[in-house]
């Protein structure tokens, strides 16, 4: 397919690393390059880029010798960190440096192995495989699984090049394992998914109310935002487990797992009691709060909290505290995101922010905190769950704008959603979905219950992965790895959990013949014979300019954002900037904005909503053969999920356990005889794991904790899904431990 006479982009890129340059290189000179990196060093030889592990989004500046970077220290006037970074962000680019770095493109042959193969013949089996998959099975038969991981302008050409062009339907990320539930709660709450606080509310509140959420060690750096709060504020932890962030808070109930339902409505129900709520807020700017009250009315403080495990003494001062507070702000994370009733849980927290008038003013606010670094670009921008720009598939007009906006026929956009990747797991089980495309996820470790994800992948006819590393739990079982280069060896932006984009850069070359994302989706929509449709996206910031255009007019609108050169100069910028804000040329966006200050939201009458539902059980509890409740989640601020970029750097790996510790309670311990590092036998119903015991009051008897950085703890957990998100419940399942005979 490709033209005789112009270098096709395969040929533009290997000019471009072999170092000769093409007539297309020297037209566009950003394009391979460093890209406006050379004009953004500053005089000190430096130049600045967002941190590519979690979603707080700080500023690192790279050292710049030679245009390389040699080292990097934290951006001290990046407003999130101020100077400060967590391990991980400070070994960035160690990372990059591992002798299992994906430096060619692998094909699986017919012995069963994977071996090196030109980008040529890899690009020409991926689109031979998949259009022979969907030639005998339906344009539906190949779908993509993205992520949270790569930048924005990626996952838009991502979902464009599969949605547009492949003509694939089904799409999702490894944000349905994370952010899934707090997205519908937000739309169905506020009516878009808009989280509406910014950093400086950590410092501004006098009450702050984490549920689910060990900030201390999954983000260290919002953590620090808190210690810099002035007003000595309380801090209340909801959160089964006496955490890092437990510890060091003012208060902390040590719920039973699973009912924060319950203990939130309860709560609600005593600020109704005794009238400590906002009447002038509830009327003004919100919808079904009479039918809330009515049925929160059973939740009485004497008889309503025996489920979860807590004194109603404690639960009362927390109750005080919230009405005592001046600026409320509450915060949660996974501990409710991942539960078989996360959305109403999610619900529930922003139902009290509403009641109480604590949104919308500094300091206050119902705030789910993302996880990865670009977890809020994929829920706006992947063209997975939602339609580019937060729009919707099923309506017409909607498509008809998109179309428009980016010059295809409306005729290429889906009219249905994705199934989730729940149903893109089970479609592969039915023989229905035939191949797959795996970009920056690891679902061979990350996903829920092992076994039946690992059966799950085996029965495809064609695996493709797209990763940094070919050693990938998920990649040594593809049939085709496709090099991918990383953080620091591209540019695009990410946007952290305040909506905040932030620009990263090429500051390293990319190992071997590893590419951009970008890069690799342009070569597949040349050799898939689609590359027409995208042929203005030469660079990410075209591809920038385009998610602009169809950001118009929505609530995450950056049509204010001029380019990449502004965020670096704005030091990020939060969504929304319109462009109707600009002054002129050379106007910068404030740099803290909160949602909601005017009190509309974006229903069509501009109210929130209360929404509720009763709390139901999860469908497996612990039982006679299964005694315990395993809890899993973040194990330390060095380990970054499955591991494949923190396990490579010598200094991550001495401030963990390298050996898989089960945290057990003392009176567990005490009854199974057990003793600290022993070694044991984890079983559920699904699975049995090794590892040894570490013995700790920070889980009450009758629950264990894993940390999900060991790629045994999925083979435990157990596969319940929340009803409307479809987030896997990954904090609940029912163990037994036993000393191997
Ligand atoms: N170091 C490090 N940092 C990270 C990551 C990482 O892998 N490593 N990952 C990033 C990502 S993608 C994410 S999503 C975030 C996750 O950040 P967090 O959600 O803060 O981390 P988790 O440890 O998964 O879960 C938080 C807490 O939920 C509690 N919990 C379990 N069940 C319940 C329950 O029923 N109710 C309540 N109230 N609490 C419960 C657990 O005990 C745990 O302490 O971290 C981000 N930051
Ligand atoms: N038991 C249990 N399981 C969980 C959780 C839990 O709390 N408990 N948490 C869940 C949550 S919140 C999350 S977010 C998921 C995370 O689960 P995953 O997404 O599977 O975890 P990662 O290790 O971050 O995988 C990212 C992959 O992308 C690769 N990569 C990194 N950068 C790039 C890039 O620029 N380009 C390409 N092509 N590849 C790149 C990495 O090498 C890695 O293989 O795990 C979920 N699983
Ligand atoms: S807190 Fe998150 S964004 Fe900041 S340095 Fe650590 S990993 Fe990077
Ligand atoms: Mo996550």
């Amino acid at each position: 397919m490709s033209s005789a006479t112009e270098p096709n982009p395969l040929q533009q890129l290997i000019y471009a690393k072999t170092g000769a340059l093409t007539r297309d290189l020297l037209l566009h000179p950003g394009e391979f390059g460093l890209g406006k990196v050379p004009a953004s060093i500053k005089p000190d030889g430096t130049t600045t880029s967002v941190c590519g592990f979690c979603s707080t989004g700080c500023g690192l500046e790279l050292h710049m010798k030679d245009g390389k970077a040699v080292n990097l220290s934290p951006s001290v006037d990046w407003p999130v960190n101020l100077g400060m970074a967590c391990p991980k962000g400070w070994e960035s680019l160690t990372v990059l440096k591992a002798n299992d770095r994906a430096t060619a493109p692998l094909l699986k042959g017919a012995d069963g192995k994977l071996a090196p193969v030109s980008w040529d013949d890899a690009m020409k089996t991926f689109c031979e495989r998949f259009q022979d998959i969907q030639a005998k099975h339906g344009n539906d038969s190949v779908a993509f699984l993205s992520t949270g991981q790569i930048a924005t302008e990626e996952m838009f050409f991502l979902g464009a090049l599969a949605k547009f062009g492949m003509g694939m339907l089904h799409g999702d990320g490894n944000t349905r394992q994370c952010m899934a539930t707090a997205v519908v709660a937000y739309k169905e709450s506020f009516g878009f998914d808009a989280p509406p606080f910014t950093y400086a509310d950590f410092e501004e509140s006098d009450v702050l109310v984490f549920v689910g959420s060990n900030l201390c060690i999954a983000h260290p750096i919002m953590w620090e935002r808190v210690l810099r709060n002035p007003h000595q504020p309380k801090i209340i932890v909801i959160d089964p487990r006496r955490t890092e962030t437990a510890v060091a808070a003012t208060h902390h109930l040590p719920l039973k797992p699973k009912t924060d339902l319950a203990l939130l409505y309860t709560i609600a129900n005593v600020l109704i009691e005794n009238d400590w709520i906002d009447t002038n807020y509830i009327a003004n700017h919100t919808v079904g709060f009479d039918d809330f009250r009515q049925y929160v009315a059973e939740y009485r403080l004497e008889d309503s909290l025996e489920n979860c495990g807590l004194p109603s003494a404690d639960v009362m001062e927390v109750v005080k505290a919230i009405h005592e507070g001046q600026r409320v702000s509450f915060w949660w994370t996974m501990g409710v995101n991942q539960s078989h009733q996360g959305v109403r849980t999610a619900q529930a927290i922003i139902n009290l922010a509403m009641m109480t008038g604590n949104i919308g003013r500094p300091g206050t606010g119902a705030n789910s905190v993302t996880g990865q670094c670009n977890a809020m670009g994929s829920r706006l921008f992947s063209n997975t769950t939602n339609l580019l720009g937060g729009h919707d598939f099923r309506n017409a007009d909607h498509r008809q704008k998109i179309a428009d906006t980016l010059n295809i026929p409306v005729g290429n956009i889906p009219t249905e959603n994705s199934w989730s990747y729940d149903g893109i797991m089970e479609g592969i089980r039915r023989g229905d979905i035939r191949g797959l495309w795996v970009i920056a996820t690891n679902p061979a470790h990350s996903w829920i219950h092992q076994k039946e994800a690992h059966e799950t992948l085996s029965k495809l006819d064609f695996l493709v992965v797209q990763d940094m590393y070919h050693s990938t739990e998920t990649a040594v079982r593809a049939d085709l790895v496709l090099p991918a280069a990383g953080w620091g060896e591209k540019e695009g932006t990410f946007i952290n959990s305040e909506r905040r984009i932030g620009l990263h850069k090429k500051v390293v070359p990319a190992p071997g013949q590893a590419l951009a994302d970008f890069q690799i989706f342009r070569l597949v929509s040349h050799y898939w014979g689609c590359g027409s449709l995208f042929e203005n996206w030469k660079t990410p910031e075209d591809v920038f300019q385009a998610m602009k255009q169809c950001s118009q007019g929505q609530p995450c609108d950056i049509t204010g954002i001029r380019d990449y050169r502004m965020l670096d100069d704005a030091r990020g910028v939060q969504w929304p900037t319109r462009q109707d804000e600009s002054t002129g040329d050379d106007w910068m966006p404030a740099q803290q904005r909160r949602l909601f200050e005017d009190g509309q939201y974006f229903h069509a009458d501009g109210k929130a909503r209360f929404i509720f539902e009763p709390p139901q059980a999860p469908n497996e509890e612990p039982s006679e053969d299964f005694p315990l409740r395993l809890l899993t989640g973040r194990g330390t601020a060095a380990q970054w999920h499955t591991q494949t970029k923190t396990s490579k750097s010598a200094v991550l790996r001495t401030l963990y356990s390298t050996t898989l510790l089960i945290d057990v309670s003392p009176d567990d311990a005490a009854a199974l005889q057990l003793l600290p590092h022993d070694k044991v036998l984890v079983q559920s119903a699904r699975g049995e794991i090794e590892a040894r015991v570490n013995i700790t009051g920070s889980v009450q008897s009758g629950h264990v904790f894993l940390p999900m950085h060991n790629e045994l703890t999925n083979r435990l957990t157990f596969p319940q899904f929340d009803s409307y998100s479809r987030q896997p419940s990954y904090k609940n399942a029912a163990v037994r431990i036993v000393k191997p005979s």
